[in-house]
C-alpha cells in the first residue's frame, strides 16, 4: 500500500502528494446519489446557518460545508450495521448514514421531532436505527468510543467495522494514541478518518503540528496508514472502501488521513480571519461538488438540465426540512431526565 514518508504533508490549498487508491472504475449510477447527497447536505446546512442568524438554532453549531465528500464517499464503502463515532462537526456525516434532512434540521432547532429528540443539539447526533453512535464535544474524547464498538464487533463476533472521524486537532489528544494503541494490539476492526481541514479552531496545523501528515500517528503504533485526497468523493470512496476491507478481515486497524478544508469558521461565532488570502478561494477550485459535477457532465454524459432538476430537488428537500423543524414542537421539558439512564 503507499504511504507518504515526508514530513512536509500536503498543504491546505496543494493537492496532496500521494492519492493512494486511483485504479478502480466508478460508474454513474454511484456518484449520481453522491453527488445528490453532498449537495443535500451542504444546502441543509446553508439553511442551518440562516436559522442561526435568526436564532431559531442556538448554541455551538459547527459547519462542515466545504468537506461533504469525505462523509458520502467514506460512508459509501460501509455497510448499514457498520458503526460509526463522529466529533461535534457531525451534521454531514450523520446524513450520509441515513438519518433524513428533517431530523436532522428539527435537532438543530431543538425540537422534539429532532433525531435526538431535540436534546442533543448540533454536537450529539446520534441514532442507533442508523448505527450512528454520536457526535462529541470533548475534542478526541471520542476516538476511545469507535475502538470499544470495534472491540465489540470483535468479542461479539459480529464482523462489523467501526468508523471513526477526528479532525487534525483531535489528532494530538492523548486519548487518541491510547485508542491507536489499544485498537493495533488487539488487531480491532477499525477504521480511523481523519479529516485534516487545516485547522483546529483558528490554529492552522502547521502551527499546531510538528508532523502534518497526520496519518503518521499511526507509525508509533506500527498501524497501517495513509493519506489521500478527500476533495474528490470517488478517491474517498476507493481509499476507505480498501481500509474497511483490510479491517473486516480481521487484519486490524488502519488510520486514514484525508486532507479536506472547510468553507466557515470553526463555529457560528468565528469569522475565519485567520486564513491567508486568496486560500479559501484556491481551495474552492477543487470543491467537491464541483469535481462531481463536472465528472457526471464530462465523462458520464450525464445532461446539465438533469444536474438542474437535482438541485431544484435538494433544495426543496431542505426548504421542507426548515419548515418541518420551524414548525415541530419543543420538547417536554418533564421528558429531560427520560434518556439519562437505559431502561
Ligand atoms: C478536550 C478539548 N479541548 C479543547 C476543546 C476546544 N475545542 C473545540 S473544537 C477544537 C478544535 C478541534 O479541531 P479539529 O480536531 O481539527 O476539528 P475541526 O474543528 O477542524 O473539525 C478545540 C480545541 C474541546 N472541545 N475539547
Ligand atoms: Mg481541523
Amino acid at each position: 500500500m503507499s504511504e507518504q514518508l515526508s514530513t512536509n504533508g500536503a498543504s491546505m490549498a496543494d493537492a496532496p502528494a500521494i492519492l493512494a487508491y486511483t485504479a478502480d472504475e466508478i460508474t454513474k449510477e454511484q456518484l449520481l446519489p453522491w453527488t445528490r447527497q453532498m449537495m443535500l447536505i451542504r444546502r441543509v446546512e446553508e439553511l442551518a446557518a440562516k436559522a442561526y442568524t435568526l436564532r431559531k438554532i442556538k448554541g455551538f453549531c459547527h459547519l462542515y460545508i466545504g468537506q461533504e465528500a469525505v462523509c458520502v464517499g467514506a460512508t459509501a464503502a460501509l455497510r448499514h450495521e457498520d458503526t460509526v463515532v463522529a466529533a461535534y462537526r457531525d451534521h454531514g456525516q450523520i446524513m450520509a448514514k441515513g438519518v433524513s434532512a428533517r431530523a436532522v434540521m428539527a435537532e438543530l432547532f431543538g425540537k422534539a421531532t429532532g433525531v435526538t429528540k431535540g436534546v442533543g443539539g448540533s454536537m450529539h447526533l446520534s441514532s442507533k436505527a442508523h448505527n450512528f453512535y454520536g457526535g462529541y464535544g470533548i475534542v478526541g474524547g471520542h476516538v476511545p468510543l469507535g475502538a470499544g464498538a470495534a472491540f465489540a464487533s470483535q468479542y461479539l463476533n459480529k464482523n462489523e467495522v467501526s468508523l471513526t472521524y477526528f479532525g487534525d486537532g483531535a489528532a494530538q489528544q492523548g486519548a487518541f494514541f491510547e485508542a491507536l494503541e489499544l485498537s493495533q494490539l488487539w488487531k480491532l476492526p477499525a477504521v480511523y478518518l481523519c479529516e485534516n481541514n487545516g485547522y483546529a479552531m483558528g490554529t492552522s496545523l502547521e502551527r499546531q503540528s510538528y508532523l502534518t501528515d497526520m496519518s503518521r500517528r499511526g507509525d508509533g503504533v506500527g498501524m497501517m496508514r495513509w493519506q489521500f485526497n478527500g476533495f474528490d468523493v470517488e478517491e474517498v470512496y476507493r481509499n476507505v472502501r480498501k481500509a474497511v476491507e483490510y479491517a473486516r478481515a480481521g487484519n486490524g486497524p488502519v488510520l486514514l488521513e484525508a486532507i479536506t478544508y472547510r468553507y466557515r469558521g470553526h463555529s457560528m461565532s468565528d469569522p475565519a480571519k485567520y486564513r491567508k488570502k486568496g486560500e479559501l478561494d484556491s481551495v474552492k477550485t477543487k470543491d467537491c461538488i464541483d469535481t462531481a459535477h463536472e465528472r457526471l457532465l464530462n465523462d458520464f454524459g450525464v445532461p446539465q438540465s438533469e444536474l438542474d432538476d437535482m438541485k431544484v430537488s435538494i433544495n426543496a428537500e431542505a426548504q421542507d426540512a426548515y419548515e418541518f423543524a420551524d414548525s415541530s414542537p419543543e420538547p417536554d421539558p418533564a421528558k429531560l431526565y427520560d434518556y439519562t439512564y437505559a431502561e
